[in-house]
């Protein structure tokens, strides 16, 4: 393996005064706002980070890497980068022209000329470099859900690196990595590559991966996108940073990444080295299950944990790195240390947690051994994670209109102050219609409007730690699964249907609707000449009829003890 070649490596920017005076032009072209995906995909493709790419994916170089991970020159290259785009967007281009490639707040980074204009078969596209339609797998699901139909493909001309608030100081691209390796003599790196925090295993790891190729060590984890679930980079680059203390400062390095994964099992193992070459590194560590994206439909992983260590060992020279392999790491209990898996003394108890049992344990805010991380991380992780009973909640009430749900939504308000310990804050359908959607009727595209902004809202109080009580009718099930959706990123979504009856809503008929309703005075009114979609499994369902409004705001009380939503804390 010859030592690294730290000469710089080809970027697409232009110089200051030339990118002062594309942009002015630029002004003009028609502009695409790049989604976070494609700015950290145009990051590395104008630092180098990609090279030798020069632009996003013409349509021959693209169906090359698809079927064969080659461009259409022959080169190596397993991972389609590629510039999905609207119809509507599509529709205004033709080859020949440029565009102006724009940030979310609408700054220029780069023009592109526009080669290929393409729809590209998604289900060709999954199976080939994922190896499955499948969305289950991350990668698919983009694929199908996010990307947009068209791919324009083309060179791009760089005015701009995206601007970064965060932890400026520790993102290198590859030429700044080149020239501070240059600057410290390194000329054997190692590049650690991960997306979740360091534990002890790790560091074990990275210590056997630097002594066995006698090189120094670059912790590359990776900033931009990664699996959605992980621990977000801001919490892990204060792990990160909290651990590196404990590494030796001379022949250690902590640089971010930012690169979108894809989770692609082998084919992103042997992007991950391409990258890592371009960034000056000469050996990358390849463990278990390197980018892996989890479990398939039907239950089963989408890859063998070691395919890409096969796939990175029969490319690494045509690469230009050489991989260091390692098996999983587990605790040795009676030699208090951490061996890979094949290397574990005969009879000896080894000791894992797993990532799932990890998240459990920091939900219900139980112990974390020290054999398995350092004190520093924990502590990190739980200031992020802290236990169920801390964390912010949503209870979602839905039920025909009259039947009950504000009369115990707002019981349960007072039952939950009464406790304290967290902000409560109600939204009920008729105040939420006058402050937040005076404008919108009940159609059902009104309906869905309202119930989102619900959503919204009540996924931003759980998220800052709050407890939100809803009210709304809610009657479309797709739509509160929408919801569902937006607030369990950020803690527990607990439905409850008010289930009382319709005959016994008219009955009551409290506000005189139902009646108004039944002589055709009001319009699209539930239940009467609008559908309501009964919630299949909510987390409870409270009859109204025969019970009085504190013994229903008592069982939702119990249902959300039950849930871990209310324990003392531990
Ligand atoms: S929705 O479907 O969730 O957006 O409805 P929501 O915002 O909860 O509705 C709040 C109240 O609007 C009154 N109202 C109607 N309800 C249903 N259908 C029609 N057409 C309608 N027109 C007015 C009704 O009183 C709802 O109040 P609640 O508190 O549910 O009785």
């Amino acid at each position: 393996m010859p030592l690294s070649n730290l000469a710089p490596i080809p970027e697409l920017y232009v110089s200051a005064e030339s990118a002062q005076k594309l942009k002015a032009e630029a002004g003009t072209l028609p502009s695409w706002d790049l989604t976070p995906r494609q700015i950290c995909d145009l990051e590395l493709l104008m630092n180098g980070g990609f090279f030798p790419l020069k632009g996003f994916l013409g349509q021959a170089d693209y169906e090359g890497v698809v079927s064969s991970m080659r461009l259409a020159d022959g080169t190596l290259w397993p991972i389609p980068i590629t510039l999905d785009v609207s119809e509507a967007f599509a529709a205004r281009i033709e080859p020949g022209q440029d565009i102006a490639l724009r940030d979310q707040e609408g700054v220029i980074l780069a023009t592109m000329t526009v080669t290929d204009k393409w729809t590209p078969d998604k289900a060709a596209e999954a199976v080939g470099v994922f190896g499955a339609d499948d969305i289950a797998h991350p990668g698919v699901n983009y694929l199908r859900h996010r990307a947009g139909p068209v791919y324009l493909g083309g060179p791009v001309t760089g005015l701009a690196p995206p601007v970064h608030y965060d932890f400026k100081a520790r993102r290198d691209t590859p030429n700044e990595l080149r020239a501070f390796f240059r600057k410290l003599g390194w000329r054997r790196i190692v590049a650690f590559q991960t997306r979740n925090p360091l534990h002890r295993a790790h560091q074990e790891l990275t210590f056997r991966a630097a002594r066995e190729a006698q090189a120094n060590l670059l912790i590359h984890p990776v900033v931009g996108m990664t699996k959605p679930g992980d621990v977000d980079h801001f919490t892990r680059v204060r792990c990160y940073e909290a651990v590196l203390s404990k590494y030796p400062a001379a022949t250690t390095h902590l640089s971010l990444l930012n690169l979108a994964m894809r989770m692609a099992g082998p084919r992103e193992a042997l992007w991950h080295a391409i990258i890592r070459r371009n960034h000056g590194m000469t050996h990358f560590i390849v463990g278990r299950d390197h980018a892996g994206p989890g479990k398939n439909s039907q239950g089963k992983d989408f890859y063998d944990p070691y395919a890409a260590q096969d796939l990175v060992a029969r490319h690494q020279d045509e690469v230009g790195i050489e991989m260091v392999p390692f098996k999983q790491m587990v605790y040795v209990q009676e030699k208090a240390q951490y061996f890979p898996v094949d290397e574990v003394p005969e009879g000896c108890t080894t000791l894992d947690i797993s990532g799932t049992e990890l998240r459990r344990r920091l939900r219900e805010g139980l112990e974390i051994p020290d054999w398995f991380s350092f004190p520093e991380v924990v502590e990190e992780l739980r200031r992020t994670s802290p236990p169920r009973s801390r964390q912010g909640f949503t209870v979602f009430f839905t039920g025909l209109s009259g039947s009950g749900k504000s009369t115990i939504a707002n019981a349960l308000m007072v039952k939950l102050m009464e406790m304290g310990g967290r902000p409560v804050t109600l939204l009920d359908g008729d105040v939420v219609r006058k402050h937040l959607s005076s404008e919108l009727g009940f159609s059902k595209e009104h309906r869905d409007i309202n119930i989102k902004r619900i959503g919204y809202v009540a996924s931003e109080i759980t998220k800052n730690g709050g407890i939100a009580i809803c009210a709304p009718i809610a009657p479309y099930a797709a739509t509160r699964a929408e919801v569902r959706e937006m607030i369990e990123q950020y803690g527990a979504f607990v439905e409850v249907h008010v289930a009382t009856s319709l005959e016994e809503c008219e009955r009551r008929d409290r506000k005189g609707l139902y009646k108004l309703a039944r002589e055709g005075k009001i319009k699209e009114f539930t239940g009467i000449s609008d559908p309501y979609d009964v919630p299949e499994a909510p987390e409870l369902r409270v009859d109204t009829e025969g019970q009085d409004v504190d013994t229903c705001a008592h069982q939702v009380l119990l249902t959300l003890e039950g849930l871990g939503l209310l324990s003392a804390p531990r």
